[in-house]
């Protein structure tokens, strides 16, 4: 089961149910405890929820003619580093002054955690992200999106993709969160599949496609397995000594990296593939 977020035909932003391809425009106004996506996946039983407010008088439509939203409401999105030995390699290369600490945290009891995005600043499906005007050398970073109730629990999955400056960052680990954090450098979406019915995590694959001018330029794949840290691990230190009282979106860092000669350009398309959620696409402007 999965739910997104996407504007009606009022252009009103509202609640969707992903069955098979099509989306069902939940019915929020009937319902007083239910007026958002995260009302709904932070409940004790979504799915429950799901069928109280599913309207059978209201049309369904392809997924692919959804005017999506990214699928967050109030939370902040924050992100895991180095979770993955290619991470580990690819940012000691970047940055030789700094290997040694991707080393280090690569194998520490404590995990690298940033800050990443406001939910007003995340780019939905088939948004446009960007590169900065004063970067040479800009990747998408594709991740598993991990939405988080309030208390912490895993309520749902969806994709992420975590744009990044490898020279920015490369430069002196200290310009981290302007490498990583600007305008539209964060995308999430197009769903968020329900923690329930999100295949087994050895199961799940992250796929990344980057087309420039209708060719592939840039194509990887990584099992979740080669993380090498546990989810509920990475969700305990985000906890540690902060409180999300709006929830928290959790990306668990990437292990695809394009090799060092690649930056993207604009107009480019990627197109990031997790198992058990979809497809999320956008292009760089
Ligand atoms: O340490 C820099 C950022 C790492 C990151 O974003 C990742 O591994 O995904
Ligand atoms: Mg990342």
């Amino acid at each position: 089961m999965q739910l997104c977020k996407l504007l009606s035909s009022e252009r009103r932003p509202t609640v969707g149910f992903v069955r098979n391809g099509q989306v069902s425009l939940l019915n929020l106004d009937s319902s007083r405890r239910y007026r958002c996506l995260s009302d709904i996946l932070f409940s004790a039983n979504p799915q429950d929820v799901i069928e109280e407010l599913i309207d059978d008088r209201m049309t369904s439509f392809p997924m692919k003619s959804g005017d999506f939203l990214a699928p967050l409401d109030r939370q902040e999105v924050w992100a895991a580093g180095v979770t993955y030995l290619r991470s580990k390699s690819a940012r000691e290369q970047e940055s030789q002054g700094a290997a040694v600490f991707y080393d280090k945290v690569y194998t520490a009891a404590r995990p690298e955690l940033f800050f990443k995005a406001t939910a007003e600043r995340v780019v939905p499906h088939q948004g446009r992200v960007r590169i900065r005007r004063d970067s040479r050398w800009s990747v998408p970073e594709p991740e598993l999106a991990l939405f988080l109730s309030p208390d912490l629990r895993i309520v749902g999955y969806s994709i992420g993709n975590d744009m990044s400056a490898r020279d920015i960052e490369g430069e002196n680990p200290l310009y981290l969160p302007q490498a990583k954090i600007y305008d539209q450098s964060c995308a999430i979406g197009p769903a968020v599949t329900l923690a329930d019915s999100f295949p087994q995590l050895d199961l799940v694959t992250i796929d990344m496609v980057i087309e420039r001018h209708g060719h592939t330029v840039f194509q990887g794949s990584t099992p979740l397995t080669r993380m090498a840290r546990k989810l509920e691990d990475l969700v305990a230190w985000l906890g540690r000594e902060t409180s999300f009282p709006h929830g928290v979106v959790l990306l668990t860092g990437t292990g695809i990296v394009p090799p060092d000669d690649f930056t993207l350009q604009l107009g480019d398309v990627i197109s990031i593939d997790v198992t058990g959620v979809g497809r999320l696409v956008n292009v760089v402007a």
